[in-house]
C-alpha cells in the first residue's frame, strides 16, 4: 500500500513481536446485533481493516464472545445491548461520562475484553480510530482506561472547491467533488476522504467554495440537491455533517425576486421555503456558510442592512430544522487607495462586528480568521477573539498554504495554530485564551469550534507535498484537543504514515518542527506580511501589492519600513486589543520582535530585542533561511531507502524546489533592502 493515497490510515504490518503482543486482544470483534447504525458499521469495518493490516489477522465481528479463550474487542454504545461492554463497565454501575461525541476504552484483563464504549455511535467510531492509533504507534493496550471528549463541538473542514473542478487556493490537483460542471460520479474517493477526516475527529464539512459562483448558486435547487444528498450520505456514515456555502443574492439569481434585502417579507419567505426544500433532501443538513459583503460578494450592505440583519434572516429560515448559519468576518474594503494612510485593513473585522455583539440569533456563529489580515506566515491574533462575549464564534485556519509555500515548501502549521490558540485575550482577566473563546467555555457560547480551509485535491497523495498531509492530520487532532503538543502530533502522524523506524521518525519530526521558522526566515520579515506575487501569491515580489487596492502595504522607503498601527500616531489598530496586549503591541519597546513591523514603522537602524538592527536581521535571516532550506533537502535525502521510493522522490523534488526558491526570496528581499537603505551587510556577503 502506498503512503500517498492511504496517508495515515495505511496501517503497515507491525514487527512480529509487536504483533504477538497485540494479537492476543484481538480474537474477535463483539458487536451487538441490536445496534444497527451505519456509523457503527463503519466503526466495525475500520477496526477489522486496521487490525487485519497491522496484525495480519482476520477478525470477524460477532454478537457475543466465542469460547476460544482469545481476547476480544467489544464496540458499542453504552445502552446498545452489547453484553461485553456492559460486563466491562457494569461493575461500577455507572458508565463513564463521554458526552455526545466522546468515547471510553477500557481493558479488562480478567475477562480478556477491550471495551470501546460511547453514548453515540460517533463516539464508538472515534474510539476505534483511537485504539488503532495506539496499536499503530506501538503503545501498550494491556491496561487501558481512557475517557476522551472533544474540546470543540464543531470541527469543520471548508472546501474551496468549484463545480468546474478547480479549487480556489488549491495546490494538490483538481477537486475530488466536482468535475466539468457536474458533481463527480467517483464517490469512492469522497468516502476515503470522509475516513481520513473522521479518523482525526472532524465532524463537519462545507463542500463548496465560500465564493459561490453562478452554477454553485444552484446547489440549493433540485438541479443539484439529489447529488448533494448522496454526498451527504457518504459523510453521514462517518458522522460528518454536510454544510453548503450559499450566495446571499440567491433569491435574485436563482429565484424570481428583484431583491435580496434581508428585511423584505418575500425574501424571508423565499429562504424559508428554500430551507424546507434543502432539509427535505438532506434531513440532517448542517446549515449555510456565508461570505457576504466581502471581496465583491453580495450581502446586506446593498440594502442598507448590516451583518446581523443578514445572518438572522437566514438563521430564522434554518431554525425550525436545527440548522446553523456560519457567517464569515473576513469583511474589509478591498478597493482601498494606497495613498490613504488612515484606512487599515487589519481593523476592519473588529470595526464591522464588534458593534453588533449581542444582536445575532442563537443559531448564528461568526467565523473569524485566526489573524486580522489573511493567513500570513506571521501576524497577530485577531482582536475579535474575546471581544464578542454575546455572539457565538468559531476560528478559521487555512490548512492550504496559500501564503506559506503552497505545498511546494514544507511548512508544518500546527505550531502556528497553537500559538494563536494559546494567546491570552484577557477578556475575562488573565487566562482567557483564544482556545477557551472558541471552545465556547469562556463566554458560554451555544455553538462554537474550529473551521479550516482544506489542502486536498485529486493528486494521488491528496496534498501534493507528501509531508503536507501532516497539516490536515494535525488540524483534526487539534480541533479535537487543542492541548496536544505540536511535536506530539507530528510524531503521531509520522509513525502512522512512515512506521516506527526511529531514525525516520526523528528526522521527519525534526524537519516538520523546524519548517515554519525556516519559511518565515526567508520570506516577509518581522510580521510585515505579503511581499508575494500578486494573484497567485507564490514567490517573492516585494512591491507586488505596495500600490494596489488590497490594503496590504509595508511602506518601505530609504529610511525605514513597517506599518504604524499604534493609537498614538498610527491607525489605532493596536487599541483593539485589551490591556495589557494593547500596550505591549502599541509600545515600540515592548512589541515582540516577530511582530515589530506589523505594529510599527521604524528606521532600518532600529535595534531589536535580539540586539540586531532591523536591516541586519533581514540580511541574516535570509542568508540563514537558505542554509536551513538546504538543510531540509539534506536531511530528507538521508532517508533514501528508508521510506518508500515514490514518496521519497516526490518529497525530494519538492525540497530541491524549495531550496532553489528560497534563494530567489533571499536575493530579492536582500537586494531590495540594500538598494532602499544603502546600508551594507555587516558580514559582507553577496547581495546583488
Ligand atoms: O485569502 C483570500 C484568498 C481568496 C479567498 C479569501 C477568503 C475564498 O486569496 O482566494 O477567497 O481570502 O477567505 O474569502
Amino acid at each position: 500500500s502506498s503512503i500517498g493515497y492511504e496517508a495515515w490510515l495505511r496501517y503497515p504490518q507491525l514487527a512480529e513481536d509487536k504483533q504477538e503482543a497485540f494479537s492476543r486482544w484481538c480474537g474477535c470483534i463483539v458487536e451487538a446485533e441490536t445496534e444497527e447504525s451505519e456509523v457503527m458499521a463503519a466503526a466495525a469495518s475500520e477496526l477489522s481493516r486496521g487490525l487485519g493490516r497491522m496484525l495480519g489477522i482476520t477478525t470477524s465481528a460477532r454478537s457475543s464472545r466465542d469460547s476460544s479463550g482469545k481476547g476480544c474487542i467489544a464496540i458499542g454504545t453504552f445502552n446498545g445491548g452489547n453484553e461485553s461492554i456492559a460486563h466491562v463497565y457494569g461493575d461500577s454501575g455507572v458508565y463513564p461520562n463521554t458526552g455526545a461525541e466522546g468515547f471510553a476504552i477500557r481493558t479488562d484483563a480478567k475477562s480478556g475484553i477491550i471495551a470501546i464504549g460511547a453514548e453515540q455511535p460517533a463516539g464508538v467510531l472515534y474510539g476505534v480510530f483511537h485504539l488503532l492509533r495506539l496499536i499503530a504507534t506501538g503503545t501498550a493496550i494491556d491496561e487501558l482506561d481512557i475517557v476522551e471528549q472533544p474540546t470543540n463541538a464543531i470541527r469543520m473542514i471548508n472546501q474551496w472547491d468549484n463545480i468546474d473542478g478547480s479549487i480556489e487556493r488549491g495546490y494538490a490537483g483538481q477537486s475530488i467533488f466536482y468535475d466539468n460542471n457536474e458533481i463527480t460520479k467517483d464517490l469512492g474517493r469522497i468516502e476515503d476522504y470522509a475516513r481520513l477526516l473522521a479518523s482525526t475527529g472532524l465532524n463537519a464539512i462545507t463542500i463548496n467554495n465560500v465564493n459561490v459562483h453562478r452554477l454553485e448558486t444552484y446547489f440549493i435547487t433540485d438541479r443539484f440537491l439529489p447529488d448533494i444528498a448522496r454526498i451527504a450520505g457518504i459523510f453521514r456514515r462517518y458522522a460528518i455533517k454536510l454544510f453548503l456555502s450559499v450566495n446571499f443574492a440567491s433569491p435574485i439569481e436563482t429565484g424570481d425576486l428583484k431583491t435580496a434585502d434581508p428585511l423584505d417579507a418575500d425574501v424571508k419567505a423565499w429562504w424559508k421555503a428554500k430551507a424546507d426544500e434543502v432539509y427535505q433532501a438532506i434531513p440532517d443538513f448542517g446549515g449555510f456558510l456565508v461570505k457576504a459583503d466581502s471581496e465583491n460578494r453580495p450581502g446586506p450592505f446593498t440594502y442598507g442592512r448590516d451583518h446581523a440583519d443578514g445572518s438572522n434572516m437566514l438563521a430564522e429560515a434554518l431554525l425550525p430544522h436545527g440548522g446553523l448559519v456560519i457567517w464569515r468576518c473576513f469583511v474589509y474594503n478591498c478597493k482601498q487607495d494606497w495613498r490613504d494612510r488612515k484606512t487599515d485593513r487589519a481593523r476592519a473585522a473588529y470595526d464591522h462586528f464588534k458593534p453588533l455583539d449581542g444582536r445575532f440569533m442563537d443559531n448564528v456563529i461568526l467565523q473569524i480568521k485566526n489573524g486580522p489580515m489573511d493567513f500570513q506566515v506571521r501576524e497577530p491574533v485577531s482582536p475579535l477573539f474575546g471581544a464578542l462575549p454575546s455572539t457565538n464564534c468559531m476560528i478559521e485556519f487555512q490548512i492550504a498554504q496559500e501564503y506559506t509555500g503552497q505545498a511546494r515548501h514544507l511548512c508544518y502549521l500546527v505550531p502556528q495554530w497553537k500559538e494563536v490558540l494559546d494567546f491570552d485575550t484577557y477578556a475575562q482577566g488573565e487566562g482567557s485564551h483564544v482556545k477557551q473563546v472558541v471552545d465556547g467555555s469562556l463566554f458560554g457560547y451555544k455553538h462554537s469550534g474550529f473551521a479550516a480551509v482544506s489542502n486536498i485535491g485529486d493528486d494521488a497523495n491528496w496534498t501534493g507535498h507528501p509531508l503536507a498531509q501532516s497539516n490536515l492530520y494535525g488540524y483534526g487532532r487539534l480541533a479535537w484537543n487543542p492541548q496536544l503538543a505540536s511535536d506530539a502530533i507530528a510524531e503521531e502522524w509520522t509513525r502512522l504514515t512512515f512506521g516506527s523506524e526511529e531514525r525516520v521518525v526523528h528526522t521527519v519530526v525534526g524537519m516538520l518542527m523546524d519548517s515554519w521558522g525556516i519559511y518565515e526566515s526567508y520570506t516577509a520579515p518581522l510580521g510585515v506580511g505579503w511581499m508575494v506575487s500578486p494573484n497567485h501569491h507564490y514567490g517573492p515580489d516585494v512591491d507586488g501589492y505596495e500600490y494596489s487596492k488590497w490594503g496590504t502595504y509595508h511602506f518601505s522607503d530609504y529610511k525605514g519600513m513597517g506599518v504604524d498601527r499604534t493609537l498614538a500616531t498610527g491607525t489605532g489598530y493596536a487599541g483593539q486589543y485589551r490591556e495589557p496586549n494593547a500596550s505591549v503591541y502599541g509600545t515600540l519597546e515592548s512589541c515582540p520582535d516577530e511582530l515589530l513591523l506589523f505594529f510599527h514603522h521604524v528606521p532600518y537602524t532600529h535595534v531589536l530585542h535580539s540586539g540586531k538592527t532591523v536591516i541586519q536581521h533581514i540580511y541574516d535571516t535570509h542568508f540563514e533561511g537558505v542554509e536551513r532550506a538546504d538543510g531540509l533537502l539534506k536531511r530528507w535525502n538521508e532517508l533514501e531507502g528508508q521510506v518508500d521510493a515514490e514518496t521519497f522522490k516526490r518529497a525530494a523534488d519538492r525540497f530541491a524546489q524549495q531550496a532553489e526558491h528560497a534563494r530567489e526570496w533571499r536575493d530579492r528581499i536582500n537586494t531590495y533592502y540594500l538598494r532602499k537603505s544603502g546600508i551594507g551587510d555587516a558580514l559582507g556577503r553577496t547581495i546583488y
